[in-house]
């Protein structure tokens, strides 16, 4: 068991972890920048430390000063949380180095996965399906159009230390190609120090889906069925639901077993995520692996029933997985929606003081709140300021619960997405289940803000 665990990051997660961590009787430290000093998580920690100024490159992202403080409390583990220092291969070093125990998986890992050529690599090897494209990086623009000529457009030029969209482009012809190469290259390399490219087939009318796995260090792996994730906006996910309403008995489980042997040929430890994109056949091509725990994790534990921060605190500490595949049982449907601190308008970011809030209660209702009535919303910081849950028997009953705690919300003094999502739950579409990556450009057309 781990005594004392540091949290590296802030908001909901930085709470959802000191939450886990009390139910299990850990000691926790949370840290802070100047911004957050008044932030909800800094208050419930066991101890929390100030450890710079607003800006991340001065405070989260300040790997010393956070060895500092975790060497200086005594912790045995430091819990990354999302985002951040999450997926720092050299962040997971520095703990080892330091004799502190970082809950994720092994650093090289961590590297491996984050250069989606090496992954797309493994992916190969482990027999799971990618998208048909290069194997290895693309060097010129003659190599990219080569390539684009054999498999067909059109194709994604894409960034292999990528994500979020960074550095992807969608191109028609090899005058397009010609163009992308250079400046997303160059985009790339200034965003990631790396202008490494590649290219696949573009998928038509893609869903995304992704499995959730659990593995510990003693070559256990199960997987905690998927999460389809397909409406986002601009790359950032707004609603995450779990079961998919799209894919069948036959295919979750071809897609559970491919997770599995994915995180067992990388020689993954911790939670996971492997990211697929669905076509409208079924067909599934592995995207990418998050090897952290992600945003939308409690949709995956309101139908199972099991913490995955709890998991991971006991894989980092050594301990085998107590439960196997046939265990993992799901019941019901769980829908999330992401609060963010926008104009629901232009999406501009909404920075300022929340003079009210009122969060909605109920059984199937749970809340992840970075915030509370008097927060301040700054803007240094990812605008996410709440999650809210909702789970049912069935999809319709979670939607039904959802919309109603939606009704209930209230904040007051920023402007937020709270109309944007209760729109999302208005659509045709969505209540059938039809929700593809292009869903919020088809059918969201901004109202007014109030
Ligand atoms: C794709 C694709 C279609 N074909 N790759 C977007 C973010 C990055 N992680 C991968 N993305 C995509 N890759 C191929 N070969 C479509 C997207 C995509 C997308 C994927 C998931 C969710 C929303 C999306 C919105 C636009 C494009």
């Amino acid at each position: 068991m781990l005594k004392k665990i540091l949290i590296a990051n802030r908001g909901e997660i930085a709470a959802r972890i000191i939450r886990t961590c009390k139910k299990l009787g850990i000691q926790s430290v949370a840290v802070f920048s100047e911004a957050d000093q008044h932030a909800p998580y800094v208050r419930m920690a066991d101890e929390s430390y100030l450890i710079g100024k607003p800006r991340v490159n001065e405070s989260y992202l300040n790997i010393e000063k956070i060895i500092e403080i975790a060497q200086h409390t005594s912790v045995v583990a430091i819990h990354p949380g999302y985002g951040l220092l999450s997926e720092h291969p050299r962040f997971a070093e520095a703990c080892k180095e330091a004799g502190i125990v970082f809950i994720g998986p092994p650093s090289e890992v961590i590297a491996k996965m984050g250069s989606k050529v090496e992954a797309r690599k493994e992916m190969e090897k482990a027999g799971v399906p990618v998208v048909p494209g290069t194997t290895d990086a693309i060097q010129t623009v003659e190599e990219a159009v080569q390539f684009a000529t054999e498999v067909g457009y059109p194709v994604m030029l894409k960034a292999s230390s990528g994500g979020g969209g960074i550095g992807m482009e969608l191109v028609h012809d090899s005058e397009g190609l010609k163009k992308a190469f250079e400046s997303n290259s160059k985009r790339a390399l200034a965003f990631f120090g790396d202008g490494t490219m590649f290219i696949e087939k573009k998928i038509e009318n893609a869903r995304h889906i992704e499995i959730q796995i659990m593995a510990d260090q003693f070559g256990n792996v199960v997987h905690l069925f998927e999460r389809e994730c397909s409406i986002q906006r601009r790359h950032q996910k707004v609603l995450e639901e779990a079961p998919s309403p799209f894919l069948s008995e036959k295919t979750r489980k071809k897609m559970g077993a491919a997770a599995i042997q994915a995180a067992k040929t990388i020689g993954y430890y911790n939670a996971g995520t492997i990211e697929f994109l669905v076509d409208e056949d079924e067909n599934f091509y592995f995207l990418e692996m998050n090897t952290r725990l992600q945003v939308e994790h409690p949709v995956t534990e309101e139908i199972t029933g099991i913490d995955i921060v709890e998991q991971q605190i006991n894989i980092a500490a050594g301990q085998a997985l107590h439960f196997d595949q046939t265990d993992v049982q799901r019941h019901g449907h769980a829908i999330e929606v992401r609060i963010y601190a926008e104009d629901p308008v232009n999406f501009f970011p909404s920075p300022g003081q929340i003079t009210k809030l009122i969060v909605p209660e109920g059984i199937g209702i749970r809340n992840e709140l970075a915030v509370e009535e008097k927060s301040m919303v700054t803007p240094y910081y990812d605008p996410m300021i709440a999650k809210l849950i909702a789970t049912g028997n069935t999809r319709e009953e979670a939607i039904d619960k959802l919309s109603g705690a939606l009704r209930q919300y209230k904040i007051e003094g920023i402007k937020t997405n709270l109309p944007l999502l209760k729109e999302i739950l208005k659509q045709e579409a969505f209540q059938t289940g039809n929700t593809l990556t292009s869903f919020i450009d088809t059918y969201y057309i901004p109202q007014s803000t109030t």
